[in-house]
């Protein structure tokens, strides 16, 4: 109960910094984007981790304000990260699956995209399966409405949920994030690299992207090469980096 008032006192946003995770193309060594994951400086606790609080605010309904800021954040620094010409082509924000059902959702990104004054696909939106399942009509809806606006659209932690190809074709998606599980043994196991090109092989047909989370060493991106999975992100480039340490890696970078 006391997290769950002090995350109330935090949803404006006062205890809240984002981290810039790097996403990268193998093919030609170059930033493609950056994933946005929110953190939250308690005054007493100190690092509270997402996977902690994020389930607290989904439960408590906060998760709508938290997301709010998150999105409003987002799109502001990615504005002034094009004004200032650093090298980065896209920002990507998660979206958990109570603010991918709120009925305020797509006209809330059109308003932060058109404040912000960001060309809508430069943002993109990570949503997982679970968020999708239920009401596979409203959810089209819903995606639709959202590629409406230009944003990009991801599925995060791909292959752990339970979409259906029936209901992929469906999706107006643009990557397929290829959970870290199927990453983590694809060295040793007898089976992960066939799914990571299965996955790969799927993504090709329906028309989507793809790239690998969670990569740690090289030996796991060459893998992932040989499977034609060429995009990758993970420790094995950066951690997920405060505005400033991120602003250094894009600078490093060509
Ligand atoms: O950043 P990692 O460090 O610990 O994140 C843990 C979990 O929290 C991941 O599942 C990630 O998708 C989720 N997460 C991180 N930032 C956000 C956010 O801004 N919004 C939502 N909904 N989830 C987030
Ligand atoms: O659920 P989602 O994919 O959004 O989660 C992102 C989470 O993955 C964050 O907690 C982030 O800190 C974590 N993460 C990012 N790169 C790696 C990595 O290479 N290895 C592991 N174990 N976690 C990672
Ligand atoms: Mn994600
Ligand atoms: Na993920």
């Amino acid at each position: 109960l006391g997290l769950e008032s002090d995350l109330r006192r935090a949803s404006g946003g006062g205890e809240f910094e984002l981290h810039f995770q790097p996403k990268i193309d193998l093919a030609g060594n170059r930033t493609i984007g950056a994933e946005a994951l929110i953190r939250w400086r308690h005054p007493v606790r100190g690092m509270v981790s997402p996977a902690e609080f994020i389930p607290l605010a989904e439960e408590t309904g906060l998760i709508w304000e938290i997301g709010a800021w998150t999105l409003i954040e987002s799109c502001r620094r990615l504005a002034d990260w094009i004004q200032r010409d650093l090298p980065i082509p896209s920002v990507s924000v998660n979206l958990s699956p109570r603010q991918f059902q709120d009925a305020r959702l797509v006209g809330f990104v059109r308003s932060v995209v058109e404040s912000a004054g960001i060309p809508a696909d430069r943002l993109e939106l990570e949503l997982t399966e679970g968020a999708m399942i239920g009401d596979i009509e409203k959810a089209v809806t819903i995606l639709n409405g959202l590629k409406d606006i230009g944003v990009r659209l991801s599925i995060d932690d791909f292959g752990t949920g339970y979409s259906s190809l029936a209901y992929l074709k469906r999706f107006p998606i643009d990557t397929l994030k290829i959970d870290r599980s199927f990453v983590r043994d694809i060295v040793k196991s007898t089976t992960d690299p066939a799914i990571v090109g299965t996955i790969v092989n799927l993504a090709e047909s329906l028309g989507f992207d793809t790239i690998a989370e969670g990569v740690e060493t090289q030996e796991q991106a060459d893998m992932l090469r040989q499977q034609r999975c060429t995009r990758i992100q993970g420790y094995l480039i950066s951690r997920p980096l405060p505005i400033d340490q991120f602003e250094v890696f894009l600078g490093n970078s060509v």
